[in-house]
């Protein structure tokens, strides 16, 4: 798509982002706590490429030069506060069945389990691994996630990728029937590190662990709702994983747009921003970024918290009432933090020991103060 930019950058804090502060470091040191994803599959299937596209900014060409993974690599994903996880990369030749393998330590604790199929190959040898490795997880940890990425999908044509995400989702489906685990479900994904695929089915697997997605997803529809915004995606900024979205559907298109103004954002700012060093005052709450494109469309970007952004989408039109989208925007970050408050406070008491708060803020009803006096065009938080 040709696309005219006019850029306004004032985000000169977005080199922090890169940057973490000392309370990060807390948040490694109990890193054990922190829910797990695990990536499995066949050998070359693709997992660390994936881990290291999505998580460490590598380009796609550079994962030809990836060494096969000979142990299990362990990655602490804590570059955003409010999803905080291990990714575990596993080498393709593990073997479950082995004695010196402990299964309830490594599936105890796992969130969601990622299952790398290579499209461009015979998936055959594929099923039967991911057959074997679902069952026997499931039978650990029936709370996990199972999702399943068919990859590779750059080099196969549409109509190629449709017959074979229908035969896989098919043959596996079959086999868990066959074996009694209809309660066993699987979430297919059709990928590409040589897309926005990737980010995309990342953002979905994340978003089953966020407990809060239900809060995040409804003050983002109040948001759009009153401020005449089309579309608007919560992005970890340095993934590009969206934590979530207004429930309207996502079409992978704006999905691109927000991700590459992420991009140029950062870009500008990393050339044009701010450096003094030990500056923690450069973040800067009133940060944002406009970019017009040729079609009367605006891209607007503000920062929420030093690891999330708020991508919108809205017609030039809506965008003249940019006082009102503003200050419904202040509501909305301020609703967030109060999410994160809880979150934090959450976590120390469980810190404390006990867990039987954890109930109460899974559903994301724990969230204070949603109920103050309606103003008719603002966001109610
Ligand atoms: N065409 C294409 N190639 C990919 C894609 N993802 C990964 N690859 C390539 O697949 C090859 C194997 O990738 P790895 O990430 O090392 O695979 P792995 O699953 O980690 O392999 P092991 O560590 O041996 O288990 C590399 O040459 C990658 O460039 C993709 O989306 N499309
Ligand atoms: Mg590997």
């Amino acid at each position: 798509m040709k696309r005219t930019l006019e850029v306004t950058v004032s985000l000169d804090h977005f080199r922090k982002i890169f940057g973490y502060g000392p309370e990060d470091q807390d948040e490694l040191a109990s890193s054990d706590s922190k829910p797990r994803i695990l990536l499995l599959g066949l050998r070359r299937s693709g997992k660390s490429s994936i881990q290291k596209v999505v998580f460490h900014k590598m380009s796609p060409n550079e994962t030809l030069f990836l060494e096969s993974t000979n142990k299990i690599v362990k990655d602490d994903i804590s570059n955003s506060s409010f999803v905080q996880f291990q990714i575990w990369d596993f080498p393709g030749q593990i073997d479950f069945f082995d004695p010196a393998f402990d299964s309830e330590v490594l599936f105890g604790h796992c969130g969601a389990l990622v299952f790398v199929i290579d499209a461009q190959d015979d998936y055959m040898e594929a099923l039967g691994k991911l057959h074997m490795t679902v069952t026997r997880a499931y039978k650990v940890n029936p709370n996990i996630k199972f999702e399943v990425f068919i990859h590779k999908v750059d080099g196969l044509s549409d109509d190629h990728k449709i017959e074979t995400q229908r035969d896989i989702h098919q043959r596996a489906t079959d086999e868990l029937a066959d074996a009694g685990l209809e309660g066993l479900h699987l979430s297919f994904y059709l990928t590409s590190i040589y897309d926005h695929s990737i980010f995309e089915a990342f953002s979905k697997v994340v978003q089953k662990l966020v407990p809060q997605l239900p809060t995040l997803e409804n003050l983002l529809n109040i948001l759009i709702t009153n401020s005449g915004i089309e579309k608007a995606f919560l992005f970890d900024v340095v993934s590009k994983i969206y934590v979530a979205t207004d429930s309207s559907p996502v079409d992978m298109q704006s999905y691109e747009l927000c991700c590459d103004m992420i991009d140029v954002v950062i870009d500008i700012s990393c050339i044009y921003g701010l450096r003094e060093e030990g500056d923690s005052s450069a973040y800067d709450m009133e940060s944002s970024s406009i970019i017009k494109l040729n079609n009367s469309t605006i891209l607007y970007l503000r920062e929420v918290n030093k690891f999330l952004a708020l991508v919108c989408i809205l017609r030039e039109d809506n965008f003249e009432k940019k006082g009102l989208i503003d200050y419904n925007f202040y509501c909305f970050r301020q609703a967030i933090s109060e999410v994160f408050e809880v979150k934090r406070q959450m976590r120390s008491v469980s810190d404390v020991g006990s867990q039987a708060t954890s109930a109460a803020y899974s559903n994301g009803s724990a969230v204070p103060a949603l109920d103050r006096e309606r103003n008719d065009n603002a966001v109610v938080v």
